[in-house]
Protein backbone atom coordinates (compact mmCIF):
# COMPACT_ATOMS: atom_id res chain seq x y z
CA UNK A 1 0.00 0.00 0.00
CA UNK A 2 3.14 2.17 0.67
CA UNK A 3 4.10 2.37 -2.55
CA UNK A 4 0.83 4.20 -3.57
CA UNK A 5 0.50 7.97 -4.28
CA UNK A 6 -2.11 9.82 -1.95
CA UNK A 7 -2.71 13.44 -1.54
CA UNK A 8 0.56 15.41 0.14
CA UNK A 9 -1.34 17.14 3.15
CA UNK A 10 -2.71 14.67 5.65
CA UNK A 11 -4.79 15.49 8.34
CA UNK A 12 -3.99 13.51 11.24
CA UNK A 13 -7.95 12.10 12.19
CA UNK A 14 -9.58 13.12 9.20
CA UNK A 15 -7.36 12.06 6.11
CA UNK A 16 -7.74 13.62 3.08
CA UNK A 17 -10.53 15.81 3.34
CA UNK A 18 -9.14 18.97 2.58
CA UNK A 19 -10.91 20.65 -0.04
CA UNK A 20 -13.17 18.09 -0.75
CA UNK A 21 -16.41 18.27 -2.23
CA UNK A 22 -18.82 16.41 -0.91
CA UNK A 23 -21.72 16.99 -3.19
CA UNK A 24 -19.41 16.27 -6.38
CA UNK A 25 -17.23 13.21 -4.96
CA UNK A 26 -16.64 11.83 -8.65
CA UNK A 27 -15.09 15.11 -9.87
CA UNK A 28 -13.15 15.08 -6.80
CA UNK A 29 -11.89 11.89 -7.56
CA UNK A 30 -11.04 12.83 -10.61
CA UNK A 31 -8.87 15.71 -9.54
CA UNK A 32 -7.20 14.11 -7.37
CA UNK A 33 -6.79 11.17 -10.05
CA UNK A 34 -5.04 13.64 -12.25
CA UNK A 35 -2.65 15.07 -9.55
CA UNK A 36 -1.82 11.62 -8.78
CA UNK A 37 -1.74 9.41 -11.29
CA UNK A 38 -3.33 6.58 -12.44
CA UNK A 39 -3.33 4.36 -9.27
CA UNK A 40 -3.92 6.21 -5.86
CA UNK A 41 -5.18 6.10 -2.31
CA UNK A 42 -7.29 8.23 -0.65
CA UNK A 43 -8.16 8.47 3.34
CA UNK A 44 -11.61 9.98 4.43
CA UNK A 45 -11.65 9.86 7.92
CA UNK A 46 -10.66 6.04 9.33
CA UNK A 47 -11.23 4.68 6.11
CA UNK A 48 -8.69 4.30 3.01
CA UNK A 49 -9.76 3.88 -0.75
CA UNK A 50 -7.73 3.05 -3.59
CA UNK A 51 -8.73 4.48 -6.61
CA UNK A 52 -7.37 3.20 -9.81
CA UNK A 53 -8.22 4.61 -13.70
CA UNK A 54 -5.01 3.53 -15.69
CA UNK A 55 -5.68 1.13 -18.36
CA UNK A 56 -3.40 -1.44 -17.48
CA UNK A 57 -5.33 -2.23 -14.09
CA UNK A 58 -8.52 -1.81 -15.18
CA UNK A 59 -7.51 -4.21 -17.95
CA UNK A 60 -6.36 -6.53 -15.42
CA UNK A 61 -9.30 -5.84 -13.12
CA UNK A 62 -11.53 -7.35 -15.54
CA UNK A 63 -10.02 -10.95 -15.29
CA UNK A 64 -12.78 -12.56 -13.68
CA UNK A 65 -11.25 -15.77 -12.91
CA UNK A 66 -9.12 -13.10 -10.16
CA UNK A 67 -12.01 -10.55 -9.74
CA UNK A 68 -15.13 -9.88 -9.21
CA UNK A 69 -17.95 -7.14 -7.98
CA UNK A 70 -17.76 -5.24 -5.16
CA UNK A 71 -20.59 -4.21 -3.85
CA UNK A 72 -19.49 -0.86 -1.30
CA UNK A 73 -19.64 2.49 -1.22
CA UNK A 74 -22.43 4.42 -2.95
CA UNK A 75 -23.98 0.53 -4.19
CA UNK A 76 -23.65 -0.77 -0.72
CA UNK A 77 -25.52 2.69 0.59
CA UNK A 78 -28.30 1.75 -1.85
CA UNK A 79 -28.81 -1.49 0.07
CA UNK A 80 -31.83 0.01 2.30
CA UNK A 81 -33.39 0.57 -0.80
CA UNK A 82 -33.15 -1.87 -3.71
CA UNK A 83 -32.19 -4.81 -1.02
CA UNK A 84 -30.66 -8.07 -3.10
CA UNK A 85 -32.01 -6.73 -6.24
CA UNK A 86 -29.72 -7.63 -9.05
CA UNK A 87 -27.55 -4.26 -8.66
CA UNK A 88 -27.05 -4.21 -4.93
CA UNK A 89 -26.71 -8.22 -4.43
CA UNK A 90 -24.28 -9.48 -3.36
CA UNK A 91 -22.29 -12.03 -4.94
CA UNK A 92 -22.93 -14.56 -2.93
CA UNK A 93 -26.39 -14.59 -2.56
CA UNK A 94 -28.78 -17.00 -4.05
CA UNK A 95 -30.99 -14.41 -5.36
CA UNK A 96 -28.48 -13.24 -7.67
CA UNK A 97 -28.06 -15.79 -10.19
CA UNK A 98 -32.06 -16.44 -9.82
CA UNK A 99 -33.22 -13.30 -10.49
CA UNK A 100 -30.21 -13.04 -13.46
CA UNK A 101 -31.47 -16.34 -15.13
CA UNK A 102 -35.12 -15.50 -14.68
CA UNK A 103 -34.78 -12.12 -16.08
CA UNK A 104 -32.06 -12.34 -19.07
CA UNK A 105 -34.28 -13.74 -21.54
CA UNK A 106 -36.32 -10.18 -20.77
CA UNK A 107 -33.22 -8.63 -22.60
CA UNK A 108 -33.24 -11.14 -25.72
CA UNK A 109 -33.35 -9.87 -29.32
CA UNK A 110 -36.77 -11.12 -29.21
CA UNK A 111 -37.97 -9.55 -26.71
CA UNK A 112 -36.34 -6.10 -27.06
CA UNK A 113 -38.10 -6.06 -30.87
CA UNK A 114 -41.25 -6.92 -28.67
CA UNK A 115 -40.26 -2.97 -27.00
CA UNK A 116 -39.27 -1.20 -29.82
CA UNK A 117 -43.39 -0.49 -30.72
CA UNK A 118 -43.73 0.81 -27.08
CA UNK A 119 -40.66 2.95 -27.53
CA UNK A 120 -41.41 4.01 -30.04
CA UNK A 121 -45.13 5.72 -28.78
CA UNK A 122 -43.13 7.04 -25.97
CA UNK A 123 -41.17 9.04 -28.38
CA UNK A 124 -43.59 10.27 -30.20
CA UNK A 125 -45.09 11.77 -26.63
CA UNK A 126 -41.91 13.51 -26.47
CA UNK A 127 -41.56 14.90 -29.84
CA UNK A 128 -44.58 16.47 -29.51
CA UNK A 129 -43.88 17.97 -26.41
CA UNK A 130 -41.06 19.73 -28.10
CA UNK A 131 -42.93 21.01 -31.72
CA UNK A 132 -45.10 22.78 -28.87
CA UNK A 133 -42.00 24.19 -27.56
CA UNK A 134 -40.11 24.76 -30.47
CA UNK A 135 -43.56 26.66 -32.18
CA UNK A 136 -43.40 28.48 -28.88
CA UNK A 137 -39.72 30.04 -29.46
CA UNK A 138 -38.71 27.81 -26.21
CA UNK A 139 -35.59 26.03 -25.16
CA UNK A 140 -35.79 22.54 -24.18
CA UNK A 141 -34.75 21.22 -19.87
CA UNK A 142 -33.15 18.31 -21.90
CA UNK A 143 -32.43 16.35 -18.49
CA UNK A 144 -36.01 17.24 -17.31
CA UNK A 145 -37.44 15.61 -20.45
CA UNK A 146 -35.20 12.90 -21.39
CA UNK A 147 -35.68 11.74 -17.42
CA UNK A 148 -39.83 11.90 -18.92
CA UNK A 149 -38.98 9.74 -21.94
CA UNK A 150 -36.88 7.05 -20.19
CA UNK A 151 -38.78 6.80 -17.20
CA UNK A 152 -41.99 6.27 -19.44
CA UNK A 153 -39.93 3.77 -21.94
CA UNK A 154 -38.84 1.54 -18.53
CA UNK A 155 -42.59 1.57 -16.73
CA UNK A 156 -44.02 0.63 -19.90
CA UNK A 157 -42.01 -1.89 -21.89
CA UNK A 158 -40.98 -3.40 -18.25
CA UNK A 159 -44.62 -2.96 -16.29
CA UNK A 160 -46.93 -2.27 -18.26
CA UNK A 161 -47.12 1.33 -16.18
CA UNK A 162 -47.54 4.47 -17.46
CA UNK A 163 -46.14 7.65 -15.16
CA UNK A 164 -47.84 10.22 -16.84
CA UNK A 165 -44.49 11.93 -17.16
CA UNK A 166 -45.51 14.40 -20.07
CA UNK A 167 -49.25 15.19 -18.66
CA UNK A 168 -47.22 16.27 -14.89
CA UNK A 169 -45.65 20.26 -14.66
CA UNK A 170 -43.57 18.81 -12.51
CA UNK A 171 -41.39 15.54 -12.53
CA UNK A 172 -43.69 12.51 -10.90
CA UNK A 173 -42.92 11.87 -7.32
CA UNK A 174 -41.31 8.58 -7.77
CA UNK A 175 -38.47 10.43 -9.46
CA UNK A 176 -37.67 13.16 -6.83
CA UNK A 177 -37.87 10.32 -4.27
CA UNK A 178 -35.67 8.05 -6.49
CA UNK A 179 -33.20 11.42 -6.77
CA UNK A 180 -33.50 11.74 -2.69
CA UNK A 181 -31.84 8.29 -1.97
CA UNK A 182 -29.72 8.37 -5.01
CA UNK A 183 -27.84 11.67 -3.23
CA UNK A 184 -28.22 9.99 0.15
CA UNK A 185 -26.75 7.14 -0.62
CA UNK A 186 -23.68 9.13 -2.67
CA UNK A 187 -23.67 11.85 0.77
CA UNK A 188 -23.39 8.78 3.38
CA UNK A 189 -19.62 8.12 1.73
CA UNK A 190 -18.29 11.70 2.83
CA UNK A 191 -19.47 11.11 6.63
CA UNK A 192 -17.76 9.12 9.02
CA UNK A 193 -19.21 5.82 9.84
CA UNK A 194 -20.12 6.36 13.56
CA UNK A 195 -20.87 10.06 13.42
CA UNK A 196 -23.41 8.98 10.60
CA UNK A 197 -26.55 9.04 12.82
CA UNK A 198 -25.82 11.89 14.59
CA UNK A 199 -25.05 14.59 11.15
CA UNK A 200 -27.48 12.56 8.71
CA UNK A 201 -30.73 12.40 11.31
CA UNK A 202 -32.91 14.84 9.36
CA UNK A 203 -31.17 13.48 6.18
CA UNK A 204 -32.03 9.77 7.40
CA UNK A 205 -35.33 10.56 8.11
CA UNK A 206 -36.09 11.83 4.97
CA UNK A 207 -35.01 8.83 3.19
CA UNK A 208 -36.95 6.93 4.77
CA UNK A 209 -39.65 8.52 3.52
CA UNK A 210 -38.43 8.73 0.22
CA UNK A 211 -38.05 4.53 0.49
CA UNK A 212 -41.68 4.49 1.69
CA UNK A 213 -42.96 6.40 -1.34
CA UNK A 214 -40.81 3.84 -3.68
CA UNK A 215 -42.13 1.20 -2.03
CA UNK A 216 -45.89 2.23 -2.30
CA UNK A 217 -44.65 3.39 -5.68
CA UNK A 218 -44.11 -0.28 -7.06
CA UNK A 219 -46.58 -2.04 -5.10
CA UNK A 220 -49.46 -0.58 -6.37
CA UNK A 221 -47.75 -1.10 -9.79
CA UNK A 222 -47.62 -5.00 -8.68
CA UNK A 223 -50.80 -5.03 -7.58
CA UNK A 224 -52.63 -3.70 -10.14
CA UNK A 225 -50.30 -6.65 -12.00
CA UNK A 226 -51.70 -9.39 -10.10
CA UNK A 227 -55.32 -8.00 -10.04
CA UNK A 228 -55.24 -7.90 -13.75
CA UNK A 229 -55.09 -11.72 -13.10
CA UNK A 230 -53.07 -12.92 -16.32
CA UNK A 231 -55.36 -10.41 -18.59
CA UNK A 232 -52.96 -8.03 -20.34
CA UNK A 233 -49.82 -10.20 -19.67
CA UNK A 234 -47.37 -9.88 -21.97
CA UNK A 235 -43.92 -11.88 -20.46
CA UNK A 236 -42.60 -8.22 -19.92
CA UNK A 237 -40.20 -7.97 -16.75
CA UNK A 238 -42.84 -7.90 -14.15
CA UNK A 239 -44.56 -11.09 -15.76
CA UNK A 240 -40.87 -12.39 -15.30
CA UNK A 241 -40.63 -11.48 -12.20
CA UNK A 242 -43.84 -12.52 -10.83
CA UNK A 243 -44.76 -15.83 -12.91
CA UNK A 244 -41.49 -17.08 -14.72
CA UNK A 245 -40.03 -20.06 -12.36
CA UNK A 246 -36.49 -20.68 -12.67
CA UNK A 247 -35.61 -23.09 -16.02
CA UNK A 248 -33.81 -25.65 -13.97
CA UNK A 249 -34.47 -25.93 -10.42
CA UNK A 250 -38.03 -24.51 -10.75
CA UNK A 251 -38.23 -21.58 -7.90
CA UNK A 252 -39.32 -18.25 -8.24
CA UNK A 253 -38.89 -14.60 -6.85
CA UNK A 254 -40.31 -13.87 -3.54
CA UNK A 255 -42.41 -11.10 -3.24
CA UNK A 256 -40.10 -9.18 -1.21
CA UNK A 257 -37.41 -9.91 -3.50
CA UNK A 258 -40.13 -8.81 -6.27
CA UNK A 259 -40.55 -5.74 -4.74
CA UNK A 260 -36.78 -5.20 -4.38
CA UNK A 261 -36.49 -5.97 -8.14
CA UNK A 262 -39.39 -4.06 -8.90
CA UNK A 263 -36.92 -0.63 -7.75
CA UNK A 264 -34.03 -2.03 -9.38
CA UNK A 265 -35.47 -1.67 -12.80
CA UNK A 266 -37.08 1.73 -12.65
CA UNK A 267 -34.31 3.42 -11.33
CA UNK A 268 -31.54 1.26 -12.93
CA UNK A 269 -33.66 1.19 -16.22
CA UNK A 270 -34.08 5.53 -16.73
CA UNK A 271 -31.81 7.58 -14.79
CA UNK A 272 -28.43 6.11 -16.73
CA UNK A 273 -30.17 6.70 -20.15
CA UNK A 274 -31.62 9.99 -19.32
CA UNK A 275 -27.79 10.93 -18.68
CA UNK A 276 -26.33 9.18 -22.16
CA UNK A 277 -29.27 10.87 -24.05
CA UNK A 278 -28.87 14.11 -22.67
CA UNK A 279 -24.55 14.34 -22.74
CA UNK A 280 -25.02 13.54 -27.24
CA UNK A 281 -27.28 16.03 -27.32
CA UNK A 282 -25.14 18.36 -25.40
CA UNK A 283 -21.93 17.04 -27.89
CA UNK A 284 -24.53 17.38 -30.49
CA UNK A 285 -24.92 20.79 -30.32
CA UNK A 286 -21.60 22.14 -29.80
CA UNK A 287 -20.74 20.25 -33.26
CA UNK A 288 -23.69 20.85 -35.67
CA UNK A 289 -21.05 19.17 -38.16
CA UNK A 290 -21.41 15.95 -36.48
CA UNK A 291 -24.76 16.07 -36.28
CA UNK A 292 -25.50 17.04 -39.77
CA UNK A 293 -23.90 13.70 -40.83
CA UNK A 294 -25.77 12.19 -38.27
CA UNK A 295 -28.71 13.37 -39.79
CA UNK A 296 -27.71 12.07 -43.66
CA UNK A 297 -27.81 8.69 -42.23
CA UNK A 298 -30.58 9.16 -40.32
CA UNK A 299 -32.16 10.22 -43.68
CA UNK A 300 -30.29 7.60 -45.85
CA UNK A 301 -31.59 4.84 -43.43
CA UNK A 302 -34.81 5.84 -42.13
CA UNK A 303 -36.06 8.13 -45.37
CA UNK A 304 -39.56 9.51 -43.70
CA UNK A 305 -40.55 6.68 -42.60
CA UNK A 306 -42.18 8.09 -39.11
CA UNK A 307 -41.99 4.13 -37.61
CA UNK A 308 -38.95 2.95 -38.40
CA UNK A 309 -38.93 -0.61 -37.90
CA UNK A 310 -36.78 -2.41 -34.28
CA UNK A 311 -34.54 -3.60 -37.18
CA UNK A 312 -33.71 -0.17 -38.70
CA UNK A 313 -31.69 1.11 -35.47
CA UNK A 314 -28.78 -0.64 -34.89
CA UNK A 315 -28.11 0.25 -38.60
CA UNK A 316 -27.91 3.76 -37.23
CA UNK A 317 -23.72 3.61 -36.87
CA UNK A 318 -23.06 7.10 -36.79
CA UNK A 319 -25.58 7.84 -34.12
CA UNK A 320 -24.92 4.75 -32.04
CA UNK A 321 -20.74 6.32 -32.15
CA UNK A 322 -22.01 9.54 -30.99
CA UNK A 323 -23.59 6.99 -27.93
CA UNK A 324 -20.53 5.67 -26.98
CA UNK A 325 -18.56 8.93 -27.44
CA UNK A 326 -20.95 10.33 -25.03
CA UNK A 327 -20.21 7.28 -22.86
CA UNK A 328 -16.64 7.46 -22.75
CA UNK A 329 -16.53 11.17 -22.02
CA UNK A 330 -19.21 11.01 -19.26
CA UNK A 331 -19.83 7.70 -18.60
CA UNK A 332 -23.09 8.15 -16.24
CA UNK A 333 -22.20 5.35 -14.06
CA UNK A 334 -19.18 6.61 -13.31
CA UNK A 335 -17.51 3.98 -11.65
CA UNK A 336 -17.26 0.32 -10.70
CA UNK A 337 -16.00 -1.58 -7.44
CA UNK A 338 -13.62 -4.78 -8.15
CA UNK A 339 -12.38 -7.41 -5.68
CA UNK A 340 -9.96 -9.67 -5.18
CA UNK A 341 -10.89 -13.26 -5.43
CA UNK A 342 -7.86 -14.78 -3.45
CA UNK A 343 -4.66 -12.97 -3.06
CA UNK A 344 -2.99 -11.68 -5.51
CA UNK A 345 -1.05 -8.81 -7.62
CA UNK A 346 -2.97 -6.28 -9.85
CA UNK A 347 -1.14 -5.54 -12.74
CA UNK A 348 1.90 -7.41 -11.09
CA UNK A 349 2.93 -4.46 -9.47
CA UNK A 350 0.26 -3.99 -6.42
CA UNK A 351 -0.69 -7.18 -4.04
CA UNK A 352 -4.22 -7.51 -3.06
CA UNK A 353 -4.98 -9.48 -0.35
CA UNK A 354 -8.33 -12.02 -0.89
CA UNK A 355 -11.32 -9.46 -0.53
CA UNK A 356 -9.42 -6.59 -0.92
CA UNK A 357 -10.85 -3.56 -3.34
CA UNK A 358 -10.73 -0.52 -5.60
CA UNK A 359 -12.98 1.63 -7.56
CA UNK A 360 -12.33 1.96 -10.97
CA UNK A 361 -12.93 5.55 -12.54
CA UNK A 362 -14.35 4.96 -15.29
CA UNK A 363 -14.79 8.72 -16.80
CA UNK A 364 -10.86 8.61 -16.09
CA UNK A 365 -10.22 5.37 -17.40
CA UNK A 366 -11.78 6.60 -20.83
CA UNK A 367 -9.36 9.79 -20.47
CA UNK A 368 -5.75 7.69 -20.53
CA UNK A 369 -3.82 9.02 -22.87
CA UNK A 370 -1.94 6.16 -23.12
CA UNK A 371 -4.94 4.46 -24.57
CA UNK A 372 -6.60 7.22 -25.81
CA UNK A 373 -4.21 9.75 -27.25
CA UNK A 374 -3.22 12.81 -26.70
CA UNK A 375 -6.72 14.18 -27.39
CA UNK A 376 -8.17 12.14 -25.71
CA UNK A 377 -10.56 15.20 -24.12
CA UNK A 378 -11.73 15.43 -27.46
CA UNK A 379 -15.48 14.37 -28.61
CA UNK A 380 -14.95 12.44 -31.55
CA UNK A 381 -17.08 9.87 -32.65
CA UNK A 382 -14.51 8.20 -35.02
CA UNK A 383 -12.88 6.95 -32.11
CA UNK A 384 -15.38 3.91 -32.31
CA UNK A 385 -14.96 3.36 -36.17
CA UNK A 386 -14.30 -0.24 -36.25
CA UNK A 387 -10.64 -0.48 -37.20
CA UNK A 388 -9.87 2.06 -34.32
CA UNK A 389 -11.47 0.06 -32.12
CA UNK A 390 -9.52 -3.14 -33.06
CA UNK A 391 -6.26 -0.81 -32.60
CA UNK A 392 -7.43 -0.46 -28.80
CA UNK A 393 -6.09 -2.87 -25.66
CA UNK A 394 -9.02 -4.38 -24.48
CA UNK A 395 -11.09 -3.57 -21.39
CA UNK A 396 -10.47 -0.07 -21.88
CA UNK A 397 -14.25 1.00 -22.52
CA UNK A 398 -16.47 0.04 -19.45
CA UNK A 399 -19.46 2.60 -19.54
CA UNK A 400 -21.52 -0.77 -18.47
CA UNK A 401 -19.49 -2.30 -16.52
CA UNK A 402 -17.37 -5.57 -16.65
CA UNK A 403 -17.54 -9.34 -15.89
CA UNK A 404 -20.81 -11.42 -14.53
CA UNK A 405 -22.24 -8.38 -12.97
CA UNK A 406 -21.90 -6.06 -16.00
CA UNK A 407 -25.29 -4.08 -16.80
CA UNK A 408 -27.85 -6.39 -17.96
CA UNK A 409 -29.98 -3.43 -19.56
CA UNK A 410 -27.16 -2.62 -21.61
CA UNK A 411 -29.04 -3.21 -25.37
CA UNK A 412 -31.88 -2.00 -23.96
CA UNK A 413 -30.34 1.36 -23.64
CA UNK A 414 -28.66 1.50 -26.66
CA UNK A 415 -31.93 0.17 -28.69
CA UNK A 416 -33.83 3.12 -27.15
CA UNK A 417 -31.02 5.92 -27.36
CA UNK A 418 -30.39 5.45 -30.52
CA UNK A 419 -33.78 5.77 -31.68
CA UNK A 420 -34.35 8.76 -29.98
CA UNK A 421 -31.49 10.36 -31.10
CA UNK A 422 -32.25 9.54 -34.50
CA UNK A 423 -35.90 10.82 -34.29
CA UNK A 424 -34.73 13.73 -32.60
CA UNK A 425 -31.75 14.71 -35.44
CA UNK A 426 -34.23 14.02 -37.91
CA UNK A 427 -36.34 16.60 -36.84
CA UNK A 428 -34.26 19.44 -35.24
CA UNK A 429 -31.23 21.52 -34.84
CA UNK A 430 -30.21 21.91 -31.09
CA UNK A 431 -29.19 25.29 -30.59
CA UNK A 432 -26.60 25.90 -27.66
CA UNK A 433 -27.13 28.74 -25.03
CA UNK A 434 -23.67 30.79 -26.19
CA UNK A 435 -23.68 31.09 -21.69
CA UNK A 436 -24.13 27.34 -20.81
CA UNK A 437 -20.71 26.09 -18.99
CA UNK A 438 -20.99 22.21 -18.69
CA UNK A 439 -21.36 21.54 -15.26
CA UNK A 440 -22.01 17.98 -13.88
CA UNK A 441 -24.50 17.34 -10.99
CA UNK A 442 -23.93 13.68 -9.41
CA UNK A 443 -26.56 11.64 -7.51
CA UNK A 444 -23.99 8.19 -7.95
CA UNK A 445 -24.87 9.13 -11.31
CA UNK A 446 -24.26 11.77 -13.79
CA UNK A 447 -26.52 14.08 -15.40
CA UNK A 448 -25.25 17.93 -17.35
CA UNK A 449 -26.74 20.18 -14.94
CA UNK A 450 -29.21 22.85 -16.28
CA UNK A 451 -28.66 21.80 -19.48
CA UNK A 452 -31.17 23.93 -22.25
CA UNK A 453 -31.46 23.96 -25.68
CA UNK A 454 -32.98 26.07 -28.41
CA UNK A 455 -34.61 23.96 -31.20
CA UNK A 456 -35.18 24.41 -34.66
CA UNK A 457 -37.76 22.31 -36.74
CA UNK A 458 -35.91 21.43 -39.58
CA UNK A 459 -38.67 22.21 -42.35
CA UNK A 460 -41.68 24.08 -41.56
CA UNK A 461 -44.40 21.98 -41.46
CA UNK A 462 -47.24 22.35 -43.23
MN1 LIG B 1 -27.22 -0.66 -16.01
C1 LIG B 1 -25.51 -2.71 -13.87
C2 LIG B 1 -24.41 1.28 -16.39
C3 LIG B 1 -28.83 1.19 -18.39
C4 LIG B 1 -30.13 -2.32 -15.33
N1 LIG B 1 -25.33 -0.71 -15.26
C5 LIG B 1 -24.80 -1.67 -14.42
C6 LIG B 1 -23.41 -1.40 -14.19
C7 LIG B 1 -23.11 -0.26 -14.90
C8 LIG B 1 -24.30 0.17 -15.56
C9 LIG B 1 -21.75 0.45 -14.94
C10 LIG B 1 -22.45 -2.22 -13.31
C11 LIG B 1 -22.32 -1.61 -11.93
C12 LIG B 1 -21.32 -2.30 -11.03
O1 LIG B 1 -20.44 -3.03 -11.49
O2 LIG B 1 -21.43 -2.08 -9.82
N2 LIG B 1 -26.73 0.98 -17.15
C13 LIG B 1 -25.53 1.61 -17.15
C14 LIG B 1 -25.58 2.71 -18.10
C15 LIG B 1 -26.83 2.67 -18.68
C16 LIG B 1 -27.55 1.57 -18.06
C17 LIG B 1 -24.43 3.68 -18.38
C18 LIG B 1 -27.44 3.54 -19.74
C19 LIG B 1 -26.78 4.26 -20.59
N3 LIG B 1 -29.15 -0.56 -16.72
C20 LIG B 1 -29.58 0.21 -17.77
C21 LIG B 1 -30.92 -0.16 -18.11
C22 LIG B 1 -31.30 -1.15 -17.24
C23 LIG B 1 -30.18 -1.40 -16.36
C24 LIG B 1 -31.74 0.46 -19.24
C25 LIG B 1 -32.60 -1.91 -17.16
C26 LIG B 1 -33.55 -1.89 -18.03
N4 LIG B 1 -27.73 -2.20 -14.80
C27 LIG B 1 -29.00 -2.72 -14.65
C28 LIG B 1 -28.97 -3.80 -13.69
C29 LIG B 1 -27.64 -3.94 -13.28
C30 LIG B 1 -26.88 -2.91 -13.99
C31 LIG B 1 -30.17 -4.61 -13.24
C32 LIG B 1 -27.07 -4.96 -12.30
C33 LIG B 1 -26.69 -6.22 -13.08
C34 LIG B 1 -26.15 -7.33 -12.20
O3 LIG B 1 -25.39 -7.04 -11.25
O4 LIG B 1 -26.48 -8.47 -12.48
Amino acid sequence: LHRIPHPPRRLPLAGDVLGADVRRPLQDAMRHGRLLGPIYRRKVFRREFVFVWGGRYAADLADESRFAKHVGLGVANLRPVAGDGLFTAYNHEPNWQLAHDVLAPGFSREAMSGYHPMMLDVAERLLDRWDAEERAGRPVDVPADMTKLTLETIARTGFGHDFGSFERPRPHPFVTAMIGTLTHAQRRNAVPGPLAPLLLRAAARRNEDDIALLNRTVDAVVAARREADGSGSTGDLLDRMLETAHPETGERLAPDNVRRQVITFLVAGHETTSGALSFALYHLSRHPEIAARARAEVDAVWGEDPRPGYDRVARLRLVRRILDESLRLWPTAPAFAREAREDTVLAGEHPMRRGAWTLVLTPLLHRDPEVWGPDAERFDPGRFEAAAVRARPAHTFKPFGTGARACIGRQFALHEATLVLGLLLRRYTVKPDPAYRLRIAERLTLMPEGLRLGLERREAPE
